[in-house]
This record gives structure tokens, sequence and C-alpha cells, in this order.
């Protein structure tokens, strides 16, 4: 038998559960060549912990490691139902509510090592969690791509710590009771970019869609909809996808920098939003405030007599 220490909590519905001990040892380089060791030799680590019957499609997983730059407080590496993410928004403000849960982490600023580089982040008085993101830029705008069922569908790719494909212009019925039609519509999308070959920079898959309409409440300026690289939508705003929404707004003059940009998701979560510029690029430096909730602390158990010991795997 084998225990996993776990701590859930979710950020605006979306869930995260912490590695908290038990995990794989990666040993102590910097974090992206630990999360290259995690995908290359202990990859059923990620499905036993997140994959049914133990998890399910939503739920974003984390590794809490020691950090490689000195400078940070904790190292983190995120995962989900079908692979790796370099960067979570949503799942960094839930570690660091899980820190503060544990008593390791006071309000102030901190920084989080992730694979994508060192981020900031701040605990507030009011325990909601302000992410200074990695920088975010749009790299493509006005694409066209023909999908199945639809027609043409016009958007843009932007990088906020994962590639996404953003679309205003999709004539679809932004309600939670339309998910299932939303998931079908945006996979549709991620299927017509591959097969039409548009990427992220260098060729990175695109593997986030990003579907905007108005706001259901009007203190808020947008609602989204996000599916995530494994099928499932992202219950939260999406920290990262709200950065590629910030760089996109920036790139069109629509947004000045320091102003707030509230972002519903389909479930009605809000995070606030805003940037500075990069002075010498063309990208922008996001920062998101949310709030995150523990809900469970547990003890995974790996029985290696259990046929699906390591989860039910694609
Ligand atoms: O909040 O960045 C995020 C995120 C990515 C995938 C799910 N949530």
């Amino acid at each position: 038998m084998q225990k996993i220490h776990i701590i859930d909590s979710h950020t605006g519905g979306e869930p995260t559960r912490i590695i908290v001990s038990g995990g794989p040892d990666l040993g102590h380089g910097p974090l992206a060549e630990r999360l290259q060791r995690f995908r290359s030799e202990f990859d059923h680590f990620r499905s036993a912990v997140v994959c049914e019957p133990r998890g399910s499609d939503v739920l974003v997983g984390a590794l809490l490691c020691e950090p490689h730059d000195p400078s940070c407080s904790a190292g983190v590496i995120f995962f989900n139902n079908v692979g790796y993410l370099g960067m979570c928004g949503h799942g960094t403000i839930g570690l660091v509510a899980t820190l503060a849960y544990q008593g390791k982490l006071g309000i102030g600023k901190h920084k989080i090592d992730t694979p994508v580089g060192a981020v900031e982040v701040e605990l507030h008085q009011d325990q909601s969690v302000s992410v200074h993101n990695v920088p975010a830029y749009r790299s493509r705008t006005g694409v066209r791509v023909e999908v199945e069922g639809h027609g043409t569908v016009t958007g843009d790719v932007a990088w906020g710590g994962n590639w996404f494909f953003l679309v205003a212009d999709h004539g679809q019925d932004m309600r939670l009771a339309n998910v299932d039609v939303l998931t079908s519509f945006s996979w549709r999308i991620r299927e017509a970019l591959t097969e039409a070959g548009i990427t992220g920079d260098n060729g990175a898959e695109i593997d986030h869609i990003e579907l905007f309409a108005p706001p259901s409440a009007e203190a808020n300026d947008s609602q989204n909809f996000v599916l995530c690289p494994g099928k499932a939508y992202d219950r939260s705003p999406c920290g990262t996808g709200t950065s590629a929404k910030l760089a996109c707004l920036a790139a069109d003059g629509k947004l000045a920098e320091g102003e707030v940009w509230r972002q519903e998701s389909i479930i009605g979560s809000v995070f606030e939003a805003s940037f500075t510029r990069s002075a010498d690029t063309n990208k922008i430096h996001p920062c998101i405030r949310g709030s995150a909730f523990v809900n469970a602390e547990a003890d995974l158990i790996l029985n290696q007599n259990d046929p699906f010991v390591w989860g039910i795997r694609a």
C-alpha cells in the first residue's frame, strides 16, 4: 500500500488537488526539467491522482515541490486528465489558499516556481489571492478556420501561460444549460485548428478554446467559456485564459494599463484582472485576483492489487 496525501480546493468552482506528500521524487533541477521527468517516468502518478476512479475529468492536479529558484516559497507542477500544464491561474490561487490553510504562507507577497518561470503571488487580508502571471501576448489576430457543421469561425491566437484560441463572434447560447453544445462546438474548433495547421508559436498546439459573451451581471465586463485540453470546461474564468484575453484587449487598445477587467465564468464566478505593459516587447504582465476554498484533506490509497490503481487512462 502506498499513500499520497492531498488537499483539495476550488477556485471559482474549478477544483485543484494538491499532492502535499507521497508524490514522485523528481530531483532538485529546474521545474521544467522536473516536469519532463514527471512526464517520462511517473505519468502513472498523474493518472492515479486526477483520473477516475479517484478523480474526474474536471480535476486539475498539482505536485507541490521544493523550488529551484531560491527566491521562491514553493514550486509546483500542474497536470490534468490528459497531460501537463505550463501554468494554471486558478490552480496557483488554489495552491496559495492551500499553503495558507497549512500555515505555511502568510498575508503578503511570495514567489512560486513553475515550469514556465517564477510567478509572484499575493495573499490579501480578505484571503483572496493575486497572481502576477507569466508575460502574455497575442500572436495572431483575425484567424479564420472552417468548423464542421458550423462554417467559418474567426478568432485570435494568444499565450497566457497556455495557448488559447479566443472567439467572440460565434452565435452560441452561452448559458450553463447549454454546456454540452458549447463543449462540442469548442472541441470542433480545436480539431479544425489542428487540421488547418494553425498553431501557437513554434508549432505549439492550441489546446484551450475560449468563447466570449456579454456578462450576466452588470458589474462584470465579459463572460467566458473555456474548454480545457482534456475536454472538460473550466468552471472558473481561467487565469491563463483571462491573461490571454487581457493581451488581446491590450493589443486592440480596448483596456488601459491598470484598468480592472472583471471576467465572469460560465458558472458566474469572477476573476478581477489588470495588466502592466512590458517596456521592450509587445507582451503584457497580467495580474489575476480570485478566491479559493479548501474543501478536503485526505490520503489517496494506492493498492497494487487494484486493477485501476493508476487510474483509468485514456
Ligand atoms: O486557471 O489557468 C487556469 C486554468 C487552466 C486550465 C484550467 N484552469
